[in-house]
């Protein structure tokens, strides 16, 4: 669909990419009255032309915690958003195409340009797009209006309910959700205007392989805008692989223009962090539309379009005992996450992108999963480069109320994740929610059917999710899914305070989901709150002593289940601390983390580090 941004925007000797990342002015709507900015026509002209203040608000960013505002914080409803640009006259004469691109607006988001409404989106998380030729003025000041409403209803992908409430000054609108991770709201991720020629390359799939004999393979398939001017005989496409250095290690001309394969041989395989002295290595390709003159071939080819992405060249498998890369059995040392950072909230940020990286890598993690949401297209384009496998979540949380529009919205998430994140190497299985409600009776249809289509597009990708009922023969989607994963927290919501109850439960849980599907097994959640700084001797619930009893504990009952081959990883939840919505039971915020919400150790880090690098090295 148009409206859904493939390609990430790379510059090349065709195209050109600006940022529209800075300040952006805001203008909160009424919170009784969402829809006040489409009755006054906000969009028609400047924010500042309504007799309504606005402020200024950085992009990339959440709105909610840039403020001293509790309303802006707290608020329900739409606000706006608005910016000036401009697009030079040579894009006209040079016949480019213009587009416009978000990474993620979170929730609902309606675009104007100049006044005329130019595309919508209703994801958060996920990027957009649209060609925007139409509205732009060339070699003029050009406005961009953006209307975004972040509320959440039984139908939105997560879900939640809007409350109208009396309160001390009248009514107030109250989101509500089950969740437990703050409902951060605005522009999240980077916007970006770019170009491409009239003709050009719109979208690419990519599929990988190594075989024994050190041959890597690579299949894509291509499509193209204005596809009907292309023609066998006018037009081909030249394929070349780079190498980190840049050297052309294979490359192709297509003549088909659509499908092709290229072979390497003696390849570098994409391998996980510490699996390989060289995790992660990424060749560069490239992809050269031209156009011949028919009488001489290549000699005169005029460049029409070039595209170039990294890829990792590696083979993913699984059975019913594990997931294989390059023929190697898997074991993941892993973390749940969030994109949550003081201040900014889900905005993206590469310092802490980076930052991040950097404590998986100190601390051994060769894994984690992106709970429970599609994170930034740059964190993925680190963890190829740094051999972080991922389990891709798309934004399914406590789902409930299983019905037929719900379930339309839900695949459609899954579409939009998996198209922008299938030719990523560290993708190895795509999770399809967390913790629904699935020992409801309506749950088996609705993931019956949602597991249906998704296997249909999973592109070489198992597909696993994060159950929590307790008990394996209640749930109504795991006999859908290629690896059972679970969220369980022995001696925290069960059993709070008696760490002496975690090893018997947590092997014996595990081998009852064995028993009962007899797929690959994966505990995606274990943990427990964590005040830093906070010591007490014994141990006691939030204390640092807690948490690294809590863990030694869990470590005892997966070295146990390690020695069966099914057991496939440990995930802890949480990597760090990060903001939640008010509630008695969270102390600013969920602490579970291993690290705190600016990124530093707790005294447990110390402990799982050991672990995982043991684990690694296998010691
Ligand atoms: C869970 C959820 C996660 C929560 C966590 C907790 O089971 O999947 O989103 O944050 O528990 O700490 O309660």
């Amino acid at each position: 669909p148009a409206t859904v941004g493939l390609l990430y925007p790379r510059e090349s000797e065709t195209r050109e990419v600006r940022s529209l990342d800075g300040m952006w002015l805001l203008l909160r709507s009424n919170a009784s009255d969402p829809l006040q900015g489409i009755r006054e026509k906000w969009y028609n002209q400047s924010l500042r032309a309504t007799n309504h203040s606005t402020i200024l608000m950085p992009v990339p960013a959440s709105y909610n915690d840039v403020t001293v505002d509790q309303q802006l914080r707290d608020h329900v409803g739409t606000v706006w958003y608005e910016r000036q640009f401009f697009v030079p006259t040579r894009w006209r004469t040079d016949k480019l195409r213009t587009w416009l691109r978000f990474g993620s607006v979170h929730y609902q988001a309606v675009v104007w340009i100049n006044g005329q409404a130019a595309l919508r989106h209703n994801f958060g998380h996920l990027p957009f797009e649209a060609e925007i030729d139409s509205f732009v003025k060339y070699g003029s000041e050009n406005r961009i209006t953006i209307m975004v409403d972040n509320r959440l209803n039984n139908r939105t992908i997560p879900q939640g309910k809007v409350l109208k409430q009396a309160n001390d000054d009248g009514v107030v609108y109250v989101q509500t959700y089950t969740f437990d991770f703050f409902n951060y709201a605005g522009i999240h991720r980077s916007v970006h205007l770019y170009t491409t020629p009239q003709t050009h390359i719109s979208d690419v799939e990519l599929r990988t392989l190594i075989s024994i004999n050190k041959i890597g393979r690579i299949d894509y398939r291509l499509w193209f805008g204005n596809e009907g001017s292309l023609a066998r005989n006018s037009n081909y496409v030249l394929v070349q692989l780079r190498d980190e250095t840049g050297t052309v290690v294979a490359h192709q001309i297509n003549r088909e223009l659509r499908n092709g394969t290229l072979l390497v041989t003696n390849v570098k395989p994409w391998w996980p962090y510490l699996m390989d002295p060289v995790p992660g290595y990424m060749y560069s390709l490239e992809f050269l539309l031209f156009s011949t003159d028919e009488s001489d071939a290549e000699a005169n080819s005029q460049l029409i379009d070039a595209y170039r992405m990294p890829i990792g060249i590696r083979s993913l498998s699984w059975n019913n005992d594990g997931l294989y890369l390059n023929g190697k059995s898997l074991y993941l040392r892993g973390f749940g996450k969030h994109e949550d950072s003081d201040i900014r909230g889900k905005g993206l940020d590469n310092a802490m992108i980076m930052r991040d990286f950097n404590l998986l890598k100190w601390i051994g993690a060769n894994a984690y999963r992106t709970s429970h949401y599609p994170y930034s297209e740059e964190s993925m384009q680190f963890a190829d480069k740094h051999g972080i496998m991922i389990i891709d979540e798309c934004p399914s949380v406590n789902t409930d109320l299983f019905e037929p529009q719900l379930l339309l919205n839900h695949m459609s998430a899954l579409e939009q994740l998996i198209h922008r994140d299938r030719n990523h190497a560290s993708v190895i299985a795509w999770s399809i929610a967390n913790e629904p409600r699935t020992q409801k009776m309506t749950a088996e249809a609705y993931f019956g059917a949602l597991t249906n289509y998704t296997r249909g597009i999973a592109h070489g990708r198992p597909l696993t999710a994060a159950s929590n009922v307790d008990s394996p023969s209640k749930c109504k989607m795991s006999q859908f899914l290629d690896i059972i994963g679970f969220n369980r927290y022995n001696a925290w919501y069960h059993n709070a305070g008696r760490t002496d109850m975690i090893v018997s439960p947590m092997y014996e849980e595990a081998k009852y989901w064995r028993e009962r599907y007899q797929k690959p097994i994966i505990v995606f959640e274990y943990g427990g709150d964590t005040l830093e700084g906070y010591h007490t001797l014994p141990a006691f619930i939030w204390s640092e002593e807690y948490q690294t009893t809590l863990f030694s504990k869990h470590f005892q009952a997966f070295d146990k289940l390690r020695q069966l081959k099914w057991f496939m990883g440990e995930f802890v939840w949480n990597f760090a601390d990060f903001k939640t919505e008010q509630t008695i039971t969270r102390v600013g915020g969920n602490k579970k983390g291993v690290f705190t919400r600016d990124r530093q150790p707790k005294a447990v880090a110390h402990l799982l580090r050991q672990r995982y690098y043991a684990l690694a090295l296998k010691l």
